[in-house]
C-alpha cells in the first residue's frame, strides 16, 4: 500500500522568532494540524511543515535589545516555536529554521536561477520601509496616522536609500492575471482573490531582493555587501524542507507544488503575488492553493502587545483543556473570517458542546452498555427504519466531511458531525434503551450497539481535531490503534459483538466558573 499513497504537502507560515508565540500562531498551525491529520487518516502521504522565519531586520533589531548576538537569540526563541507545537500536540513532519544551511542552499540555488534567467538586476532602493512588516510601501499606500506617515497596517516606516537587487516584477503582471485564471482555487477564500486581483492589476513595481544596511540575512551569491531581503529567504523555505535543490527530482516531484499554504490574511500578498511571481520566473510550478485566514480579537479587542491583551495560547490550554481550546478555535469561527475569543463563548460551547452533547452521551451509552450487556459489545438484531437512518448517516459523514475539510470550512465540517451527534442524543431520548431492559432486552441490546458504531464513527471523525479526546473514546470501544483510519468507517468494519469493554469514564469535564467568574458574566 505505501508508497502509492497520495501526497499531501501543508505549511505554515514560519514565525519570526522576535516574539513569543501567542494565539495566532497556534490557531494559524492548529489549523494545519488538522488537516495533515485528517489526509493521514484519509489514506494520503502527508508532509506538514512549520518552522521560524529567523533573518532580517526585525530579529536583528530584536537580539540587539537584549544585547544578544542574532544566532543566539534565535535559537532561543525558535525553541519556544518547537516548544508550542509539542505542547499542542501538532504533528508536524519537520520544523524549519531559515538559518540553518539547508535553507541558505536553497535560496542561493533560488537566487542564481533567477538571476540566470535575468529576472534580477542591480539597482538602488530609494523609498519607504517598514521594518515591523518587512515590506517596503510605494508613497501612495501610506497613510496618515497623528501626524506621521505609516504603513497601511498602521506600521511605523522609515526611508531607505540603498543600493539594492531588484526583481522584476512589473513584468509579471499579466502572466499573474492569466495564472489566477486558469486556477481558480489558487487563492481562497473568494473575497481575498478579488482584492488580490484587483492589486495586480492596479499595476506593480519591481521587488527590492536584498539589503545593505544590515547583515543579517542569507548573503546573495557572488555580492559580500547583500543580504536577501528577509521574504524571499522567507518564503524559499517550503521549497527547503522537500529537498530543494538537491533531493533527486522524483522527491521534490513528490511533494511539490505545495497542495496548500496556510496565511493569515495579513501576509497573503506576499504568498499570492511575490511567491508564485518568484517561482514562474524560476521555472518551477506554484503551489495549488494558498488559503487566508482570519484575525482573532481577545473580548472584542483587536490583540496587541502594547494592549496587553496577547493572548497565551498555554493559558488557554490550561484553563479550558487542550483539545477544548483546539476545539473551540476551528469551531466557533467560520473559517476564514475574523474571530473573537471570550471565555463566555469558551465556556458555552465546552460546556454545551462538549461536555454534554458529545461527552455525555458517549458516557450514558457506554455505561448503559457496561451495565446491561455485560460489559461487551451488545448483539445487534434486525435494524429498523430509524437505526438504519442514523447509521446511514453515520456511514455516510465522511463523504459530508471531506469535502468541507478540503475547501477549509472547518467549522462546517465539525458542525456536520455535532449534527450526528445530536441525532444520537435523540434517538437515545426516543429508542429510551432503559426501559427496554425488561420489555425487550434483545432490541435493548439493537439500539445500544447501533449507538456504538455512531460513537466509533465520531471518535474516529473528530481524531484529527482531539487526538487525544478521540483516543480515549476509541480506547473504551477497544478499538485497535491500526483499525482507526477513514478506511474503516461504514458497515464492512462495525463493532464485533461480544468484544470486552471496560468500564467508562468521562472524557469531557465541564467547566466550573468560579464565583468571580460567574458574576462577571
Ligand atoms: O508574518 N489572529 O510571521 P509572523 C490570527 N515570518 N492569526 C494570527 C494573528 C491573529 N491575531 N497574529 C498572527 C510572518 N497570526 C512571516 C511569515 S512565511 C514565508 C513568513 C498568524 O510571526 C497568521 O498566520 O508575523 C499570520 O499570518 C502569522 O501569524 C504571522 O506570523
Amino acid at each position: 500500500m505505501t508508497g502509492h499513497k497520495q501526497p499531501y504537502y501543508i505549511t505554515t507560515p514560519i514565525y519570526y522568532v522576535n516574539d513569543k508565540p501567542h494565539i495566532g500562531h497556534a490557531y494559524t498551525t492548529l489549523a494545519c494540524d488538522v488537516l495533515a491529520r485528517f489526509k493521514r487518516l484519509d489514506g494520503y502521504d502527508v508532509m506538514f511543515l512549520t518552522g521560524t522565519d529567523e533573518h532580517g531586520q526585525k530579529v536583528d533589531k530584536s537580539a540587539a535589545a537584549k544585547g544578544i548576538d542574532p544566532q543566539t537569540f534565535t535559537d532561543q526563541v525558535s525553541q519556544n516555536f518547537r516548544d508550542l507545537a509539542v505542547h499542542m500536540n501538532y504533528s508536524n513532519d519537520d520544523f524549519i529554521r531559515t538559518t540553518e544551511e539547508r535553507h541558505k542552499k536553497a535560496c542561493q540555488a533560488l537566487w542564481n536561477t533567477l538571476l540566470e534567467k535575468g529576472e534580477i538586476y542591480l539597482g538602488s532602493y530609494d523609498g519607504w520601509y517598514s521594518v515591523r512588516d518587512e515590506a517596503f510601501y510605494g508613497e501612495k499606500e501610506l497613510i496618515e496616522k497623528d501626524g506621521e506617515k505609516v504603513a497601511p497596517t498602521g506600521a511605523p516606516v522609515e526611508w531607505v536609500s540603498e543600493p539594492s537587487y531588484f526583481f522584476k516584477l512589473s513584468a509579471w503582471g499579466d502572466r499573474l492575471l492569466k495564472f489566477y485564471d486558469d486556477n481558480p482555487d489558487f487563492i481562497a477564500p473568494q473575497s481575498r482573490r478579488n482584492e488580490v486581483i484587483s492589486f495586480v492589476k492596479g499595476g506593480m513595481h519591481d521587488l527590492s531582493v536584498s539589503r545593505t544596511s544590515f547583515k543579517w540575512g542569507v548573503q546573495v551569491p557572488g555580492d559580500v555587501d547583500h543580504v536577501m531581503y528577509v521574504w524571499l529567504d522567507a518564503l524559499t523555505n517550503y521549497l527547503t524542507a522537500i529537498g530543494y535543490p538537491d533531493a533527486d527530482p522524483a522527491k521534490l516531484e513528490k511533494f511539490w507544488p505545495a497542495d496548500l499554504h496556510m496565511v493569515g490574511k495579513d501576509i497573503l500578498r506576499f504568498h499570492a503575488v511575490y511567491w508564485p511571481a518568484f517561482l514562474l520566473a524560476a521555472d518551477i510550478a506554484p503551489p495549488k492553493r494558498v488559503f487566508a485566514h482570519g484575525w482573532w480579537t481577545n473580548e472584542g479587542q483587536k490583540i496587541s502587545k502594547s494592549l496587553g491583551n496577547v493572548i497565551d495560547p498555554y493559558d488557554l490550554t490550561d484553563r479550558y483543556g487542550l483539545d477544548q481550546t483546539r476545539y473551540f478555535l476551528l469551531r466557533e469561527v467560520p473559517f476564514g473570517n475574523d474571530g473573537d475569543f471570550s471565555h463566555r463563548s469558551m465556556v458555552n460551547r465546552m460546556n454545551s458542546e462538549l461536555a454534554n452533547d458529545l461527552g455525555n452521551m458517549c458516557q450514558r451509552v457506554l455505561s448503559m452498555i457496561h451495565k446491561n450487556c455485560d460489559a461487551s459489545v451488545p448483539t445487534a438484531g434486525t435494524f429498523t427504519d430509524a437505526d438504519q437512518a442514523i447509521l446511514g448517516k453515520a456511514y455516510g459523514m465522511l463523504d459530508t466531511v471531506r469535502p468541507l475539510f478540503d475547501a477549509q470550512a472547518f467549522h462546517k465540517g465539525i458542525e456536520a458531525i455535532w449534527e450526528l451527534v445530536g441525532d444520537a442524543n435523540r434517538y437515545v431520548d426516543e429508542m429510551a434503551p432503559w426501559g427496554l431492559k425488561k420489555t425487550d432486552p434483545a432490541r435493548m441490546e439493537t439500539v445500544l450497539y447501533v449507538l456504538a458504531e455512531v460513537i466509533r464513527h465520531v471518535g474516529i471523525l473528530v481524531q484529527p481535531l482531539m487526538p487525544a479526546s478521540a483516543a480515549k473514546i476509541l480506547d473504551q470501544l477497544v478499538l485497535p490503534i491500526d483499525q482507526r483510519g477513514f478506511e474503516q468507517l461504514g458497515a464492512d468494519h462495525a463493532l464485533v459483538a461480544g468484544t470486552d469493554l471496560p468500564k467508562p469514564e468521562g472524557v469531557f469535564p465541564r467547566y466550573v466558573e468560579t464565583e468571580d467568574e460567574g458574576e462577571k458574566a
